[in-house]
């Protein structure tokens, strides 16, 4: 660990804002999406990139009101999020099923900072996801793709611990997911080359840059934190849940009920299900002119490790890997970004 890191839980209500949109990266980005012309800023001095409407939430976020029987989903996009609210959910709702089939995710928990990614011409139309998050009954699950240093205050001084699980997967499939995420919802058309190295540069969309984010959380010396690791849901999703249940001190569940949320959590069953797989949010998105699909606009895309060796060049591949070693480095994480059995 390095020892020029701050203690983040020290740095209160201090944030400043750097308008970065003349910035040569964000200007590429811009150049290439459907949406986000009003620009980008910087949140420093943690340095995390967002659009300009992201100012207007910031404040909202950091005064919300944490419970310490809340449950935060914590990731950086595309790691396994919707995989993981969904294991969550389950365990924390007796195995309910019959209502995970009948009621959307989105809708049985909250993306608390939804609200502040959209263009204001969205926004306006849209839930305000804080207040959805302040009013939703204990004990409530909140997913965010906030860094730590951005959460509620409460939290990053730990006048509330609420549980955290946090999910990390390698660099070069979240750069590969994280693009076609781009494609299908913000009508990315710039071409990988250009997206990996935006990625690279810490301007791969908001919440950039990848490594300083799974940083914030590993550096965090929060206590009540769950680390889950993408890779390892592949490896033995069994093995996770049991860890997950342990973690959420949720009811104990038979071998027969493990099998049987097993399947629940199977890509092909995510795939197949319309209140998982986020077909209405592709919708919706391709509705308002943000879709650039030339492969079918799908969110439950592939589901495997090491996708990215189909994208990327030897050369690519080892300026990623320093990043990761770096990271490696300063926070002890073990990082696989291939399985020996990735087709399962
Ligand atoms: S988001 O937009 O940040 O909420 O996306 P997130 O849910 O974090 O990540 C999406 C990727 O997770 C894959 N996924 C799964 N993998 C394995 N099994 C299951 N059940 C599953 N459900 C979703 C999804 O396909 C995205 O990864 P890629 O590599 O793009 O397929």
């Amino acid at each position: 660990m390095s020892s020029a890191t701050p203690l983040l839980f020290e740095i209160e209500d201090k944030y400043e804002i750097q308008e970065i949109t003349s910035n040569s990266y964000i200007q590429e980005l811009i150049k290439h999406v459907s949406g986000y012309k009003n620009g980008f800023i910087r949140v420093n001095p943690s340095g995390f990139v967002f659009i300009t409407e992201t100012e207007k939430y910031l404040e909202r976020l950091r005064k919300f009101e944490v419970r310490d029987d809340d449950t935060w989903i914590c990731t950086f996009p595309k790691c396994g999020t919707t995989w993981t609210q969904e294991m969550v959910w389950c365990l924390m709702n007796d195995l309910d099923f019959k209502t995970s089939k009948t009621i959307d995710l989105d809708e049985r928990m909250i993306f608390i900072d939804h609200i502040a990614i959209l263009d204001d011409f969205i926004s306006v139309n849209f839930p305000d996801t804080i207040q959805q998050a302040a009013d939703m009954p204990s004990p409530r699950i909140i997913k965010t793709h906030l860094p730590f240093d951005l959460l509620p205050d409460q939290i990053r001084m730990r006048k509330k611990t609420p549980k955290i699980v946090h999910v990390f997967r390698n660099s070069r499939d979240v750069c590969v997911s994280h693009y076609h995420h781009w494609k299908i919802l913000k009508g990315f058309n710039g071409g990988f080359e250009m997206w990996s190295r935006l990625f690279l540069e810490g301007y791969g969309g908001y919440y950039s840059p990848f490594w300083k984010h799974v940083e914030s959380f590993y550096l965090s010396q929060y206590k009540n934190i769950m680390f889950v690791k993408y890779e390892d849901m592949k490896k033995d999703m069994k093995i996770s849940i049991e860890a997950m249940c342990g973690f959420l001190e949720c009811k104990s569940y038979t071998d027969d009920e493990k099998t049987l949320l097993q399947q629940h959590l199977s890509f092909k069953n995510f795939k197949q299900s319309p209140t998982l797989n986020k077909q209405t949010h592709v919708k919706i998105c391709e509705n308002v002119g943000y879709s650039n699909q030339d492969e079918g606009a799908v969110f439950v895309r592939k589901g495997i490790v090491g996708d990215w060796v189909n994208y990327f060049s030897d050369e690519l591949s080892e300026k990623f890997q320093e990043k990761d070693a770096e990271l490696s480095r300063c926070t002890g994480l073990v990082i696989e970004s291939q399985l020996s059995n990735s087709s399962l």
